[in-house]
């Protein structure tokens, strides 16, 4: 007999996701993803200026802007024929740094951490920390009338943390994640203008200019994040591992990784990155190579024109209602492979490539300090351990190039805008893969479509009915409690899945 649970909206996540589990013999026989939203970006982009794209693509996500916003200025670089002087490139790299940094600890504090986390140890504390008084006093208060102590309740009951010392600490340290994700905005803000949708990208460069008492400001905010990262983020997500250790093989998922790479390390285009791409498929470490990205609409709310194309010739054909679609997510695929992205494709590329010594010491440090084996990775443990990895390589990294800038040198490269062009943008987002592709006719957007990590990680099936990576993820999890489906959850809250992202 087939039980369905349906978790709808999912939260603790960014935008309108439902995932419904059909569960047999306490375990996930089938999962379905779905996005339930359209937003259409990719049509009202149509026909508008191409300078207007990376300030309207910002506005896909307060989450990952910055992201949008290069891909978007590098599919404009590469229409325009442009290249950028050093400062522009490093000055790229230390706003999507920052806005990486801000990404990951709002995840792992503020949207994950709680599934492990017994938030109502909050009830016992006895010391005189002003902020978690205040905390515990607004919990019996019961927080606020109309959702009594939301964020953090109702929850599904489970196996939180039982020690409750370390459960307030984590607390405390959820509040002090607060303070590090606005120390994150700022050093955004001191280069981007702005956040969270920054005004200083542009084809060519970055108009901020560069100052010595902006890097000053920046230094300093560099370095208390680093701290964070070293002595509170990194042992909190060993101490969740340690706990939780079954959670080394929950969520294993499609096994398929795919990076694009992302942090350009030298002047020259297509010049070393700092997470090299990579794509693991079927077990075996392969080059990457973007013509054989496609998107698949045949259970998404689209019509069939739009399928199995690449993106540099893709559709967006609302088709609603349709027999058998479930989602507003198209189904990216790779060489027609399901794909997972994320920090832990990104974090498995550069280890087995070996193109970052950093990543490789550091992934061998947690590993043995867990006891652990690389491929225990693709899991969901795996994938917050992945995420802390990175956050501290991109913070260690934006410092270095904070000390690369040349102040008062052009940080951006003028450039003529073509009459008919057209360019591809790809980078990586805090949550995976993301690639822009714009062509230009008339001096006007002809076509412009986005291909978004939690399209990739959270797809409904493919035309050949192969599930989406979050979909995989969830089959054959075993599932305690169908009243409290919380392996589910934390499956799914480990992609760190952004719907508003995804439908764009
Ligand atoms: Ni809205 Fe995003 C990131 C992008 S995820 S958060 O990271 O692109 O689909
Ligand atoms: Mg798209």
């Amino acid at each position: 007999m087939s039980q369905s649970i349906v978790i709808d909206p999912l939260t603790r996540i960014e935008g309108h996701l439902k995932i419904k589990i059909e569960v047999e013999s306490g375990r996930v026989a089938r999962a379905f993803s779905s996005g339930e939203m359209f937003r259409g970006f990719e049509q009202f982009l149509v026909g508008r200026d191409p300078l207007d794209a990376q300030q309207i693509t910002q506005r896909i996500c307060g989450v990952c802007p910055v992201s949008h916003g290069v891909a978007s200025i590098l599919a404009q670089d590469n229409a325009y024929g442009v290249a950028l002087p050093r400062n522009g490139r490093l000055l790229r790299n230390l706003i999507q740094g920052a806005n990486y940094i801000q990404s990951h600890i709002l995840h792992f504090y503020h949207l994950a951490a709680l599934d492990f986390i017994d938030i109502t140890a909050i009830l016992q504390y006895q010391g005189r920390d002003r902020a978690l008084l205040d905390l515990k006093a607004w919990a019996k208060s019961g927080g606020n009338l109309l959702y009594p102590a939301a964020p953090f309740l109702p929850r599904y009951s489970g196996d939180y943390l039982k020690d409750t010392e370390f459960n307030i600490g984590a607390i405390h340290h959820y509040l002090e994640a607060l303070e590090m994700r606005r120390l994150a905005h700022e050093v955004v803000a001191l280069f981007g203008g702005k956040v969270p949708h920054v005004a200083s990208l542009v084809p060519g460069g970055v108009t901020e200019r560069v100052t010595i008492d902006k890097m000053a400001a920046c230094s300093w905010k560099l370095k208390k994040l680093r701290e964070f990262i070293d002595y509170t983020y990194l042992p909190d997500v060993a101490a969740v591992a340690r706990a939780f250790p079954a959670y080394f093989q929950v969520g294993r998922g499609c096994g398929n990784l795919l990076a694009y790479g992302v942090f350009p390390e030298s002047d020259q285009n297509g010049g070393s990155l700092l997470f090299p791409a990579g794509v693991v498929l079927a077990g075996k470490l392969e080059p990457f190579d973007q013509s054989k990205i496609t998107e698949d609409v045949k259970y998404s709310y689209f019509g069939s024109a739009s399928s199995g194309l690449h993106p540099a010739r893709g559709e967006t054909e609302v088709y609603f209602p349709k027999a058998q679609a479930y989602s507003w997510l198209k189904a990216p695929r790779y060489q027609g492979q399901v794909m997972e992205v994320g920090p832990l494709a990104r974090i498995m590329a550069a280890y087995l490539t070996g193109k970052n010594s950093q990543v490789v010491s550091l992934t061998n440090t947690l590993l043995a300090d867990l006891a652990r084996k690389p491929d225990d990775l693709f899991s969901v443990l795996g994938r917050h351990a992945a995420r802390a990895i990175e956050c501290k390589v991109v913070a260690d990294r934006c410092s270095a190039w904070l000390e690369e800038l040349q102040p008062d040198r052009p940080a951006f490269q003028d450039y003529d805008l073509p009459k008919e062009a057209s360019g591809a943008g790809l980078t990586e987002a805090p949550r995976g893969a993301l690639g822009h592709w714009l062509e230009i006719e008339d001096y006007k957007i002809k076509r412009y479509q986005c291909v978004v990590p939690t399209t990739w990680n959270c797809s409904p099936r493919d035309g050949n009915g192969n599930p989406g990576a979050l979909e995989h993820a969830l089959q054959g999890t075993s599932i305690k409690d169908q009243e409290n489906p919380i392996e589910a959850a934390r499956i799914v809250r480990s992609f760190d899945p952004c719907l508003a992202c995804a439908v764009h």
